[in-house]
């Protein structure tokens, strides 16, 4: 197997998984400023010229971050991170798309919308982008009313995917130097402790 990663949310997602799970695969980095990820090569790889992809043993190409953990999960049992009864893999699930939605998705959002690499991808419109930017502070604030009854992680005691979909979103919160409010105690315990997770060094974008 070979993963096809590099300095970016939903490829930090893998290597983080990756990183908790001991999981140790060649890496070939691509550079999404630089369009890297839509030259011929990659788009055979992958159509729509994203990155994480993995590349199985029989040649098929995995795409789309959540599946390659799926995957990843099921193939390297040690140290599940997707939950392992019924209802563990569910709330994960559910506790995974609500980081995703609600908590990443603005900030992939601002992203699409204002950085200029992206700019032949969607139409960019930074009033749009502005009402995301917006969000924010009252999405996080929205986490610390679920946080308050003290759980450790994002979807209960143990750490799991959804966690490392939260932490997507504080890569990105970090570069743009902090839209979190200090008053969400209960979110900065949890930021805390998973900035001290040796799989948060793969967050970081150089020039940050
Ligand atoms: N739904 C996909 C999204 C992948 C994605 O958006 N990758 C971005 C980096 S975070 C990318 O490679 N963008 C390059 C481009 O659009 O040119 C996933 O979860 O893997």
């Amino acid at each position: 197997m070979k993963l096809y990663a590099g300095v970016a949310p939903n490829a930090f997602r893998v290597l983080a998984f990756m990183e908790e799970k001991g999981i140790d695969l060649p890496i070939e980095t691509l550079d999404v400023m630089t369009g890297e990820t839509r030259e011929p090569k990659h788009l055979e790889r992958n159509t729509l010229g994203e990155i994480p992809v993995l590349e199985l043993e029989n040649g098929f190409f995995l795409t789309e971050s959540i599946a390659i953990c799926r995957y990843l999960d099921s193939v390297f049992p040690e140290k599940p991170l997707m939950g392992q009864t019924a209802l563990e893999s569910a709330q994960i699930e559910m506790w995974n798309r609500r980081m995703e939605q609600k908590i990443m998705g603005p900030y992939a959002q601002l992203g699409l919308h204002c950085i200029p690499v992206f700019a032949d991808k969607l139409e960019q419109v930074p009033d749009y982008a502005e009402t995301q930017k917006r969000l924010i502070p009252a999405n996080w604030a929205w986490l610390e009313s679920e946080m308050r009854d003290g759980r450790k992680f994002i979807s209960g005691d143990d750490f799991s995917v959804a966690d490392i979909t939260g932490m997507t979103a504080l890569m990105i919160d970090t570069f743009l130097k902090g839209e979190i409010p200090e008053s969400l105690t209960n979110v900065h315990r949890w930021i805390e402790s998973v900035k001290s997770r040796e799989c948060w060094k793969h967050s970081v974008i150089p020039g940050a």
